[in-house]
């Protein structure tokens, strides 16, 4: 069955509750203003960073942490579509246009087809997850994540027991993208999970950090989150997501398989091959937003999430598959 993205004129105004406004009254109106254009609710939100996400239930996760400060989060980023720098996506991000924006739904399930961000992320409740993130570069950050289980999202397109695992991509556009017209990584930024992995229930779709809608440079619309994993796992703003049956390709494994593996989960005791990694920088934003000024902490395995999905990797040697 293909489900086919509604054009504006085909929503009528009973679908849409009022827990499906997911962006304020405020901005709704400043964009129907803006656009000139009488917008209706559903399609008229524009993924302005800075708008504030309704409806977002607290969760308890990370509860007891100090999230990073906004600054921190948006201001120190790895992506590679805007530079390899960690302060080229904040200077570089504004010529993303994050809305409207597709997903294709693809591979071994019974619904696939073209959906707008809308129809995925609606039916869902949107969460405050607080976690712990680290990098492979051996900085972390708490991060105040708004979003939905991506097990939940998934579940919706009835996968077909042929997906044995999942597959991301990020958008190709040298325009909105500028650094894919230099040589760098390979486009688009691709990324996997094994299909256990996307639907634990830590694993997320965001579209949100501390409240408001995603930042371009932490990846708008939506992105990834892993937080047993290196950063890298985390994909950011993906317009294709498929079911399929062999283990995906994943940027970082093919740009140096001796360096990143598919797997890529947190472990101190597997150092990277030029260094270790057994502690962390935890820039929080207090003191400056630089990896070198922050403070040191000790790596957990699976980044402090080991209860939660040690079970996953049972039998498996983590020192083989990292
Ligand atoms: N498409 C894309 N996704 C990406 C990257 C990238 O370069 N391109 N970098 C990854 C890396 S290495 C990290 S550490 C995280 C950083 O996320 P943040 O900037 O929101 O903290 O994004 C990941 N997702
Ligand atoms: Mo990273």
């Amino acid at each position: 069955m293909l489900i086919r993205i509604k054009k504006p004129s085909d929503v009528k105004s009973s679908e849409i509750t009022p827990k499906e406004a997911v962006l304020n009254r405020r901005a709704f109106m400043a964009a129907a203003a803006a656009s000139g254009a009488a917008l209706l609710p559903a399609i008229a939100g524009p993924a302005l960073a800075g708008t504030r996400l309704e409806n977002v239930k607290k969760t308890p996760w990370g509860e007891a942490e100090m999230p990073a400060t906004l600054d921190a989060i948006t201001s120190h980023n790895n992506f590679y579509e805007f530079g390899t720098g960690k302060t080229d996506p904040k200077a570089n991000a504004h010529t993303l246009k994050p809305k409207p924006w597709a997903i294709e739904i693809a591979g071994h399930a019974e619904k696939t087809g073209s959906f707008d961000l809308d129809q995925i992320i609606r039916p869902h409740q949107l969460e405050e997850r607080i976690y712990r993130m680290r990098c492979v570069e051996a900085w972390s950050m708490v991060i105040p994540w708004v979003g939905v289980p991506l097990g939940d999202v998934l579940k919706r397109f009835n996968p077909t027991s042929k997906a044995k695992f999942v597959a991301f991509e990020t958008l190709v556009d040298v325009k909105q993208m500028p650094a894919q017209g230099s040589p760098g990584l390979p486009w688009p930024y691709v990324e996997g999970l094994r299909i256990d992995e996307a639907m634990h229930p830590l694993t997320l779709l965001a579209v949100g950090i501390h409240g408001e809608v995603m930042p371009n440079q932490n990846g708008a619309p939506v992105r990834l989150v892993v937080p047993w994993k290196y950063g890298f796992k985390g994909i950011k703003s993906i317009v294709k997501i498929s079911f399929v049956e062999k283990q995906p390709l994943a940027t970082w494994n093919i740009q140096a398989p001796g360096e990143y593996g598919f797997y890529s989960n947190v472990n101190p005791n597997r150092s990277h091959p030029r260094w270790s990694q057994a502690k962390e920088r935890r820039i929080t934003g207090e003191g400056g937003i630089k990896a070198l000024f922050a403070p040191r902490a000790e790596t957990l395995i699976h980044n402090g999430y080991a209860e939660e999905v040690a079970s996953l990797y049972q039998g498996m040697d983590l020192m083989k598959y990292y």
